[in-house]
């Protein structure tokens, strides 16, 4: 891959995924000029190479809080080389857990959760936005803007703040969990509530940025590509960057689908990596395009009117497409798609091992359990899956499970009302006791 990173020390370009055309990297656009096609981030090369690339990446762990505290800029290298200063939290940094309910439940007794919750927003969306908010703030922008359906406008109106810089954000009315809105109202950013779906938002706020000269931040954007990369590279780091075989995670807009492709290829070439794990990319079965053109070798690509309880992901023309394509073909990886019940049993398997995540996140274990099943995954298999939210994103399915849903679902932990009596106290005891 002679190209796949420009000289040491040279500024990083933009380069059209399409037609190959390049533009500077403080070019603020989102898109390629020429052809409208996604931009891709061609970096230098570092300046040191494996064993010396690592130990620079090592020596920064738990350095005094600043950029190099940061789970992203510690990589920075691998991320956006020519930046001087950072809008930072700082973020990352988030755990590889492991639960032997979990393992059990997912039929995998070495699966690690990298808990992408544990963000200062609550999602992985941060680790994009430390970056997308800091090229806004170098190209001199005096606003940004996206779509989202909830947790990417989140992040950027917390980074935004940070950055003193106001944000727009566009969001499907009534599909956006309440943990997700609140934020955005709590850190100020302008929310407009769209009549329509994500699809319409994020249609509606490239229109934007081009008419009106907002600076995009969705994914589309190269450089939350960058940053989200390093959700795989932390979790490498954290192996001791012995690979694991596979490496799953929700997919929606398939962003962080081709951020894991992008991560793996460039720490292969690097060899930071011996081999190259296989990514399991899992969509909810009523938001599945993706996993139904994997299906068909990828000959043919659609678009669905999406509809899933895990509104994180309720997405149905997704923008990454062609970036993801390449991910999963390079990592010999794999695409399914589960159901609602399906996320939601995983979910309260997650929750009750007191890990906890949303509903999107725990579509990766889902996904798991079934490729599990399948026998594609094998039970000796090393299996990283990312959460990539946190549990109180979305307090209104917890609510409607636990205490709500008729039939109580399987895993169902109703509360009990009693008098205010001690007898009652050890009647419920009682009958919990094992
Ligand atoms: C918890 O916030 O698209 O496949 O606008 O919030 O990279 O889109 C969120 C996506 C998985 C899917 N898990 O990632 C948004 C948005 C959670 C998410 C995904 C999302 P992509």
């Amino acid at each position: 891959m002679p190209d796949l990173f420009l000289a040491a020390g040279a500024p990083a370009v933009q380069r059209c995924e399409r037609c190959g055309a390049t533009w500077p990297e403080l070019d603020a656009t989102a898109t390629c000029r020429d052809c409208g096609g996604l931009l891709d981030i061609v970096l230098p090369a570092p300046s040191v190479h494996g064993a010396a690339l690592l130990s620079r990446f090592g020596g920064r762990c738990c350095t005094h809080p600043g950029s190099e505290a940061s789970g992203v800029w510690r990589f920075a290298e691998l991320v956006m080389p020519g930046a001087a200063a950072h809008v930072t939290h700082p973020e990352g940094n988030t755990p590889l857990l492991q639960r032997r309910a979990v393992q059990a439940y997912a039929g995998v007794a070495d699966l690690r959760l990298k808990h992408e919750g544990h963000n200062p927003t609550g999602s992985f969306k941060d680790r994009g936005m430390t970056v997308a908010v800091t090229h806004a703030v170098r190209v001199g922008a005096t606003a940004v803007a996206c779509a989202s359906t909830g947790n990417t406008s989140a992040s950027l109106a917390s980074y935004a703040a940070h950055a003193g810089l106001p944000a727009l954000v566009l969001v499907p009315r009534g599909q956006v969990a309440m943990g997700k809105l609140t934020q955005s109202l709590a850190y100020g950013a302008t929310t407009l509530l769209v009549d329509g779906d994500f699809d319409d938002c994020l249609r509606l706020v490239r229109e934007a940025s081009t008419e009106l000269g907002v600076y995009l931040a969705n994914s589309v954007n190269p450089w939350r590509v960058e940053g989200q990369k390093t959700i795989a590279l932390e979790a490498l780091q954290q192996l001791g960057w012995d690979a694991p075989d596979w490496l799953a995670l929700p997919a929606g807009n398939l962003g962080n689908t081709a951020a894991m492709g992008k991560a793996l290829r460039e720490a292969h070439a690097l060899g930071l990596i011996a081999r190259v794990p296989r990514l399991l990319a899992v969509q909810a079965a009523g938001a599945a395009p993706f996993a139904a053109s994997f299906a068909d070798g990828f000959a043919t690509r659609t678009t669905v009117r999406a509809e899933t309880i895990a509104t994180a992901i309720r997405i149905g023309a997704p923008a990454s497409w062609d970036r993801a394509v390449r991910a999963i073909r390079e990592t010999n990886g794999v695409v399914t798609a589960v159901t609602d019940d399906e996320i939601l049993d995983a979910k309260a398997v997650i929750d009750a091992a007191g890990v906890g995540c949303e509903p999107a996140s725990a579509a990766s274990v889902a996904g798991v359990r079934k490729m599990r099943e399948a026998g594609v995954v094998g039970a000796e298999a090393r299996v990283v899956a990312i959460l990539t939210g946190h549990v109180l994103k979305d307090p209104g399915i917890l609510v409607r499970y636990h205490q709500e849903m008729d039939p109580a679902p399987p895993r169902a932990n109703r509360p009990v009302e009693i008098a205010a009596k001690l007898a009652d106290v050890e009647r419920v005891l009682k009958s919990r006791a094992r």
